[in-house]
């Protein structure tokens, strides 16, 4: 019996099982920006969250780095066909910039330093399945990957999270982001390959 061509064989089946259908697997990280990648000082930075109500819960970059951190490992999968394998992070989980926020809404609209926006049902930004992430592979995340800080939302095509992330607008109703007026799917799930408008 062939050990090695086994566990070969399961690690393919394993990797499989984690392939959204129509995509293909890459081992670098590709760099998508739709405009210049902004430069934003850490004393200017904030994240700030702003509620249907008019209330705005915000943070610099100290009281960010305060919150509880945490290092999830996830595969993305971008919407122009390649995904990549077991990316670990570190950020703040949106649970936790949630945790004082009294809101009824129903979507968020993120919006980046530069102008970029994307929407979502705010369930999908909450328990568990997105962070505010500032650091990649072990370093601080590099400027053209959306440093300082950006959204991680890896359940859904990756330009849903948002590079030099800025905040998040909760809305009672929703309102089409960058992609998602350009012709993209409004909620961009890859195991449903809802990648363009009508998918
Ligand atoms: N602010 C901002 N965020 C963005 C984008 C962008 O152009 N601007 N591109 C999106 C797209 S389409 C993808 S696939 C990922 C790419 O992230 P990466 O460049 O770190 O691979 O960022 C997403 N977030
Ligand atoms: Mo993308």
């Amino acid at each position: 019996m062939n050990v090695i061509s086994r566990g070969f064989h399961g690690r393919r089946r394993d990797e499989g099982d984690r392939l959204p259908p129509g995509q293909y697997l890459v081992e670098d990280f590709p760099v998508l920006s739709a405009g210049p990648t902004p430069r934003v000082p850490l004393d200017r930075w904030e994240f700030a969250i702003d509620t249907e109500a008019g209330v705005t819960h915000r943070w610099s970059w100290p009281e960010f780095q305060a919150l509880p951190q945490e290092t999830p490992t996830v595969d993305i999968h971008c919407v122009t066909e390649w995904s990549k394998l077991d990316t670990s992070w570190e950020g703040v989980s949106l649970d936790v910039l949630f945790e004082d926020v009294d809101t009824d809404a129903s979507y968020a609209l993120v919006y980046s330093y530069g102008g970029y926006t994307t929407n979502l049902p705010l369930e999908d930004l909450l328990d568990g399945k997105a962070w505010i992430a500032h650091r990649f592979d072990g370093e601080e995340l590099e400027p053209r990957h959306g440093g300082p800080a950006r959204l991680i939302v890896p359940h859904l095509y990756f330009w849903k999270s948002a590079k030099w992330v800025r905040g998040i607008r909760l809305l009672d109703d929703d309102h089409p982001g960058f992609w998602e007026t350009a012709g993209y799917h409004n909620y961009g799930d890859p195991w449903r390959e809802q990648r363009y408008e009508g998918d």
